[in-house]
């Protein structure tokens, strides 16, 4: 028979000790589903699918010069660029998770001609850029994947895609990803912007910088300045002003410039200063995407205390006319987006 240990044994043996584990991105999604009234739990469940894409994703980024994942697939896309093809892996894997998730009546991509009704109502509008900045690709540096969620207005009316043409004020969540030496998350839902960094030896994102806040200035601007030519005389004369010798007043301003918008976004959010995509005489309508490049990203640089304008006008007033429209984008420190769009609309 077995020797019935004391009945307070158990009490004697230490409480394992915990790892001190991080916040993971499930606990802060959680957490701000118990915060929200009558949440049924949809959108967390959104959020994590969209997780799971993200991770797929970058499994295929990390390995792609190993498996001939690396160059063109021949085709062009809507935007007459040719397709890389993780840009078109990319797609399909958020196109075949969000529908999957039963959330998503509604899908607009960077990659699709038009938006994508799912088979099921669902409740949500989720429009992203599969994979931002392809053109680094080849050349290992950083890219990212960029995506906004909306509610729609009617969730059990059979979708239509013009419910995808909704100005940027109207996004509940937006994120952005950066596979770069470590990937990153940035999202907000509408509570603060919060970082998280992956831990590749867990598979999970655990946050790394909560409630971050853009500067409200720094001497950092990010632009291509090989378009100088095409500016209009006003972004040319700002151009001027920020590198002018004037130490006391923060300049001239340090240049960088990536190529990737997620890349030079993330160190303008964290750094301070401005990122500018202007129009100019080749792309008098601008280059970046209004709904989702230039709406999640200014969405998220607005609710970290920062600014964006397409120049005169605040991005996230902008109503769509198209799923592919583009937009002038200035995004940054308000000290700095204000003082450029003084000078884009001539008032200096
Ligand atoms: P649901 O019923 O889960 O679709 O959520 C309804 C609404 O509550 C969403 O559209 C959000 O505005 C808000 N909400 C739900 N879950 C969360 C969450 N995890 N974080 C932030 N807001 C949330
Ligand atoms: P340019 C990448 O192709 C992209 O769409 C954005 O990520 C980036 O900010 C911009 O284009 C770079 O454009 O004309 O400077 O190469």
């Amino acid at each position: 028979m077995t020797e019935q240990r004391p009945a307070d044994s158990i009490s004697h043996i230490p409480p394992a000790v915990s790892p001190s584990i991080g916040t993971t991105l499930r606990d802060h999604v959680l957490a701000g589903m118990r915060a929200a009234p009558g949440a049924t739990g949809e959108f967390t469940s959104l959020l994590s699918h969209i997780s799971l894409a993200i991770r797929i994703i970058l499994s295929r980024v990390r390995q792609a010069g190993l498996a001939n994942l690396l160059g063109y697939t021949g085709e062009t896309n809507v935007q007459g660029e040719a397709v890389q093809k993780l840009d078109e892996f990319a797609n399909d894997v958020l196109m075949n998770v969000l529908e999957r998730s039963g959330h998503c009546g509604i899908i607009g991509s960077e990659e699709l001609e038009t938006a994508r009704t799912a088979g099921h109502p669902g409740k949500y509008i989720v429009l992203f850029d599969p994979l931002d900045g392809s053109s680094n690709i080849d050349v290992c540096s950083t890219i990212g994947t960029i995506f906004a969620v909306l509610r729609r207005q009617d969730p059990l009316s059979p979708p239509s895609v013009n419910e995808a043409l909704r100005p940027g004020r109207d996004i509940i969540a937006a994120a952005y990803v950066l596979y770069g030496p470590s990937t990153v998350m940035v999202l907000t839902t509408g509570q603060g912007v919060h970082e998280f960094t992956l831990d590749p030896n867990v598979g999970e994102f655990f946050l790394s910088r909560a409630n971050v806040r853009c500067p409200e200035r720094a001497s950092m601007y990010s632009i291509n300045e090989g378009n100088h030519a095409r500016w209009t005389e006003g972004v040319q004369k700002w151009n001027e002003w920020i590198k002018r010798d004037d130490p006391a007043n923060g300049a001239p301003y340090n240049h960088r410039y990536v190529g990737s918008l997620v890349a030079d976004a993330h160190r303008t959010l964290l750094k301070g200063g401005i990122f500018a995509y202007p129009a100019d005489k080749k792309s008098p309508g601008g280059k970046l995407r209004l709904l989702y490049e230039a709406n999640p990203m200014a969405f998220i640089f607005e609710q970290a205390g920062g600014m964006a304008t397409n120049g005169a006008d605040r991005i996230l007033d902008i109503v769509p006319n198209a799923l592919h429209m583009r937009t002038p984008l200035v995004l940054g420190s308000k000290f700095d987006v204000q003082t450029f769009t003084e000078f884009a609309t001539g008032k200096r």
